[in-house]
């Protein structure tokens, strides 16, 4: 512990995502301990002095801060984390990689594609590890489909089918605006599930199966005016409620994806599943220890579908944790993902994906909207 190099986190904004990267940090050391650095968690930063202090204290901060200027001019600081909304995350991560520091950056990178550019352009500039949490990739049955695909298993792909419902804002008295409710208010957030859901699809589709070319959209906003926060008014709203497209990825297979929060009794249903030659893969977020695998050269008389309960020492990330057979949870995905950043500075590499790959998920993002708004194909322009 003594001769290892520290990483002194600031970390912006405190909600949910706040929570699950504090964890992820003070997880890190006791179930990676071979890694050459370990996270200091130097300073947390939200507006509300009380409740940050707060914050603070049941987590183990240092120290608060109440502007994130300060934090970033902070000359104790060398890694930006931002949890904000999404409306907050250019102005934060540019001046962060302005003054040198490393930028995590929670999904999405930012609202457009044009607010994300200058930001993309900015952690090149600066020459600083930058990376977004698309924490699924980092679920060890989705890392161990990526191996599947990647050892050319499944042969040539044809169907990639991917949704993620929930149900929690069927609610029309629901406001839009403030605490974990910024989701619904387009100013904040950008978009409703295309941004805020299906990014987390395309992010894995395009990791697990390259580049999406083409998207045709259809969306939904079945709640057409909320009470905004802010104003106490009645304002019109301008997220997508749901959204279904279809797409046809670079390597010839078929992309179906839908997302909404109108499913009734989904809460977080996330799966997919892709469809290959000589072989399927299934995965469900609701049992994300498991992997649904099909393979055509099994013996007839025994040939189905296997649940692969990846919990194994030599399964991904699976060695780190307890014993095999015992399972792990959705706040594990976060420590691999700080596990994967801090590995990659002890290499000097990339940690996938960076701002310019979490770009392209941004550019499928609004080819999607625009299609919809337009009733046509769009081209998303992606160079995965
Ligand atoms: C929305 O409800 C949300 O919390 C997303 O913002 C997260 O990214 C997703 O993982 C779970 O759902």
């Amino acid at each position: 512990m003594g001769d290892k190099k520290t990483l002194r986190i600031g970390l912006i904004g405190y909600g949910f995502m706040g929570r699950t990267h504090s964890n992820a940090y003070k997880r890190l050391g006791d179930f990676f301990p071979d890694l050459g650095t370990r996270p200091v968690l130097k300073a947390v930063c939200a507006r509300n002095k009380e409740r940050v202090q707060a914050f603070a204290e049941q987590w183990g901060y240092e120290s608060v801060e109440t502007d994130w200027r300060t934090l970033i001019a902070r000359d104790d600081i060398d890694a930006v984390d931002i949890c904000t909304p999404n409306n907050m995350h250019a102005e934060i991560a540019i001046a962060a990689a302005e003054a040198g520091k490393m930028v995590l950056c929670e999904k999405p990178l930012a609202r457009t594609v044009a607010e994300a550019q200058p930001m993309v352009d900015a952690v090149e500039k600066a020459g600083v590890k930058n990376t977004v949490w698309y924490n699924y990739r980092r679920v060890p049955a989705v890392t161990l489909a990526k191996q599947l695909v990647d050892s050319g298993k499944l042969g040539k792909i044809f169907h990639y089918r991917a949704n993620f419902l929930q149900d929690w804002t069927i609610n029309p008295e629901l406001p839009q605006g403030g605490e974990g409710l910024w989701r619904l208010d387009d100013s904040a957030a950008g978009s409703g599930v295309t941004g805020d859901l299906l990014a987390h699809c395309i992010d894995t589709a395009m990791w697990l199966n390259g580049g999406i070319k083409d998207v045709s959209a259809v969306t939904e906003t079945f709640v057409k005016e909320r009470v905004h926060t802010a104003s106490g008014e009645v304002q019109k709203v301008g997220i997508d409620d749901a959204c279904i497209f279809h797409c046809h990825f670079d390597n010839g297979s078929l992309g179906l994806f839908e997302s909404t929060r109108y499913a009734r009794g989904h809460k977080a249903l996330y799966t997919f599943e892709i469809n290959g030659e000589h072989a399927s893969i299934r995965w469900d977020l609701h049992d994300l220890n498991r992997l649904e695998y099909f393979d055509h050269g099994d013996d007839g008389i025994v040939r189905g579908w296997r649940s692969i309960h990846v919990t194994d020492g030599d399964q991904p990330y699976m060695d780190k944790w307890w014993v095999p057979g015992l399972s792990i949870g959705y706040e594990h995905t976060f420590v691999h993902q700080v596990a994967d950043f801090f590995k990659s500075i002890d290499e000097g590499v990339d940690c996938s994906p960076t701002f310019r790959e979490a770009q392209e998920t941004q550019k499928v993002c609004e080819a999607v909207l625009a299609s919809a708004e337009a009733r046509s194909w769009k081209e998303t322009g992606v160079t995965w």
